[in-house]
């Protein structure tokens, strides 16, 4: 359905009908993100949808149309959300961790956003001790060298969060909902429970909207908060970065096909999610706060009925503003998270793309 494009020009009609602009683009998303949720709508998002999909990519991104999506050969509708990952700007790079040039990172942001759709931006950054990826997690101290008093403190106030400011700053008035630091309580990213303690975290996310609201300025971020499942709602608070930087609650929960020893199930993916989902929507009542499923998804899907089998009755009661699935990597034939046109899973989703609570964007 065509939701997300009137609300958006309702809001701009309204900013650009009085002499100054009453709102920043982030408010003016956070309004049409809030509207949604009251209307009882999900937004679905998925992972670098514009850029590439199952079998293809987008070679020249200055002229490429960016008309071409796994989602919409399926469906005949782009998702609402898209997610864009921007690993490797700190370090000044041409394209992401995932081979994405920024280029069309940011093109691609700025046409979803005119389509009407909302973009959200994770980021999985370099080890800045080791040299070594997001996942290189041999050293406990990386946090605490970023932070005031460390050794690399000069080489994230200088290079990294400037860097990273150029690109936010370079999406113009496009609002994006940035979630940095994720799925900070597990142990696999350098930033995870084991490798920082819970003030360290708190600081190194600080410092970061900080640099980026104060220091820098911009007014196009929803700041969300994105921890991974398996933890209580403890956990997830006692390393919350506080409500006067977190506009967002979100969670990250996948449902795994082999790596946990147990094999796929819906069942407990479910029950996990539900868990998840409730005490994050509790969190959310009580600090005011939108609330999402940042990221899920079952690799390679074979589950044919997983969308309106098991996703979807997890998360139709929850007032979610969106739900995001991973990506569909060109290069890895089993890594993907949306169905492509031709799979079995593809009716499935697009059963869930007819649902009425579901929202997607129309072409
Ligand atoms: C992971 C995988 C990786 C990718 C990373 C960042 O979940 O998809 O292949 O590099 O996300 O996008």
């Amino acid at each position: 359905m065509k939701y997300l494009p009137l609300i958006l020009a309702t809001l701009a009609a309204v900013s650009c009908g009085s002499p100054q602009p009453v709102e920043t683009p982030a408010q003016r998303l956070h309004a049409v993100l809030s509207q949604g949720v009251k209307d009882g709508k999900i937004l679905y998002g998925h992972q670098d949808d514009l850029a590439y999909g199952h079998t293809w990519k987008v070679e020249d991104w200055a002229t490429d149309p960016l008309t071409r999506s796994d989602v919409k050969d399926v469906t005949g509708l782009y998702p609402a959300v898209m997610g864009v990952e921007i690993g490797g700007i700190e370090m000044g790079d041409e394209a992401s961790l995932d081979s994405v040039r920024f280029d069309l990172i940011r093109k691609a942001s700025k046409v979803h956003a005119e389509r009407g759709g909302i973009v959200t931006i994770s980021w999985h950054p370099r080890n800045p001790l080791s040299g070594g990826d997001a996942w290189d997690v041999s050293s406990n101290a990386v946090v605490k060298s970023l932070l005031e008093g460390g050794e690399l403190h000069g080489l994230f106030m200088d290079r990294w969060l400037p860097r990273l400011g150029d690109f936010l700053e370079s999406l113009g008035d496009t609002p994006v909902i940035f979630r940095p630091w994720h799925e900070n309580l597990g142990s696999w990213f350098w930033w995870g429970k084991d490798l920082c303690t819970a003030e360290e975290y708190k600081d190194l996310f600080r410092t970061t909207w900080a640099y980026l609201t104060e220091t820098r300025g911009l007014k196009n971020i929803l700041w969300c908060y994105s921890p991974n499942s398996g933890i209580s709602a403890d956990d997830y608070m006692d390393r919350y970065p506080g409500d006067d930087v977190i506009d967002m609650l979100g969670v990250d929960h996948y449902e795994y096909v082999g790596p946990d020893g147990l094999g796929p199930s819906g069942e407990r993916f479910a029950a996990e999610l539900i868990r998840s989902l409730g005490f994050v929507h509790a969190l959310a009542i009580g600090h005011d706060k939108l609330m999402c499923l940042s990221e899920t998804g079952l690799e390679g899907l074979p589950d044919p009925a997983w969308w309106t089998g098991v996703l979807y009755p997890a998360i139709e009661n929850f007032p979610i503003a969106y739900v995001l699935t991973w990506r569909n990597a060109w290069d890895q034939p089993g890594h993907f998270y949306a169905a492509w046109d031709g799979f079995e899973n593809a009716p499935d989703f697009r059963a869930f793309s007819t649902l009425d609570k579901m929202v997607f964007l129309k072409p």
